[in-house]
């Protein structure tokens, strides 16, 4: 955008509490945006904000050349989008709805096959984060669309384009996810054993398991390299070694009722990696073997 130039006009739809800070951020940027949601009472407050409510999925469509959905799942896109396919020709569709990379590799020839140009997105923010530079957006899909319209995504937050795979951005999406689970059920674990002894567990994290993960994070990078290398051998912390620490931390759970559902399978996973041949030496990076059972190996 010149200096000459006002924002492009930028269609939202869906106005759950994710699709309402997507419009606010772009009518903050100064774009004319329209708006549609399925329960119609949630545009108020952004056509009150100056937004433009659009009385269909169609009429919003045809209303942009930019028109970013983010709905509950790639059905309920489908749903919207049904009654508006013949509208769909020569615009960019931005799909931010959380999906399977298979739903984006779908969505991405649906909309291509109706003329439009198609880019998949996974939002690592929660929604009080868009608009600020914490707000992450993963992009992937037709990359000369990509950056056309980079420069209105930025009003989101930071814009990464991961390829032009549809469904990279997915896979990725997926994959932060799922890590920062293992990392939430980590602290639910941990929160039960202390609570488990009437400890207080906003001190317990404070003082000692936040500093603590902010410690282990930065051995991530090496456990990463030895994942692509596949030289798994650690000078200090093998798995003979952790699977018999691991021991302790079931039956100190088990005497205390907490239930082992978080942390069990990961023991299972140790003692399985051993058996099928794993080095007692290696380290936990050799699990990411294991975890892919069934499946291709590089
Ligand atoms: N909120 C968050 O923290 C996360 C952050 C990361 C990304 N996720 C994903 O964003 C998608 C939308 O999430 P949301 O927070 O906006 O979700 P809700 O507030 O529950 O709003 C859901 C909207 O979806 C509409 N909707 C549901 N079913 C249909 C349908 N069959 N046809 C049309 N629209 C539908 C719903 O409409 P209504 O109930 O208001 O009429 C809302 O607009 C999601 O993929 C997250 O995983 C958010």
């Amino acid at each position: 955008m010149s200096a000459s130039t006002s924002p492009a006009p930028v269609t939202v739809i869906g106005l759950g509490d994710m699709g309402t800070a997507l419009a606010r951020a772009f009518l903050k940027a100064g774009h004319t945006v329209t708006v549609w949601n399925r329960s119609a009472a949630k545009a108020g407050p952004l056509v009150a904000e100056g937004a433009v409510r659009a009385d269909s999925p169609a009429a919003a469509v045809e209303a942009s050349p930019l028109v970013v959905a983010c709905v509950l799942d790639y059905p309920a896109l489908r749903e919207a989008l049904g009654t508006a396919e013949d509208r769909l020709s020569g615009r960019t569709l931005v799909n931010l709805t959380n999906g399977t990379p298979e739903e984006a590799q779908e969505t991405g020839a649906w909309a291509r096959g109706l003329g439009a140009s198609y880019i998949d997105g996974g939002i690592m923010a929660v929604p009080a984060m868009i608009g600020t530079p914490d707000a992450v957006v993963l992009y992937s899909g037709d990359a000369s669309v990509f950056s056309q319209h980079e420069a209105a995504l930025r009003a989101l937050g930071a814009a990464s384009f991961l390829g032009s795979a549809d469904g990279t951005a997915a896979l990725n999406d997926i994959a932060l996810l799922t890590g920062m689970y293992g990392l939430l059920g980590g602290f639910v674990h941990s929160a039960a054993l202390i609570r488990s002894e009437g400890g207080t567990v906003t001190e317990f994290t404070e003082n000692r398991l936040l500093p603590w993960l902010t410690a282990m994070t930065g051995i991530l990078p090496a456990l990463a390299r030895q994942v692509d290398s596949g030289d798994f051998r650690t000078e200090g912390s093998g798995l003979a070694m952790q699977l018999r620490a691991y021991e302790n931390f079931l039956s100190a759970s088990r005497a205390r009722g907490v239930r082992t559902d978080l942390i069990a399978p990961f023991h299972t996973l140790m003692e399985r990696a051993l058996s099928e041949g794993a080095d007692p030496s290696d380290d936990v990076s050799a699990l990411v073997d294991t975890v892919r059972d069934g499946r291709d190996r590089d």
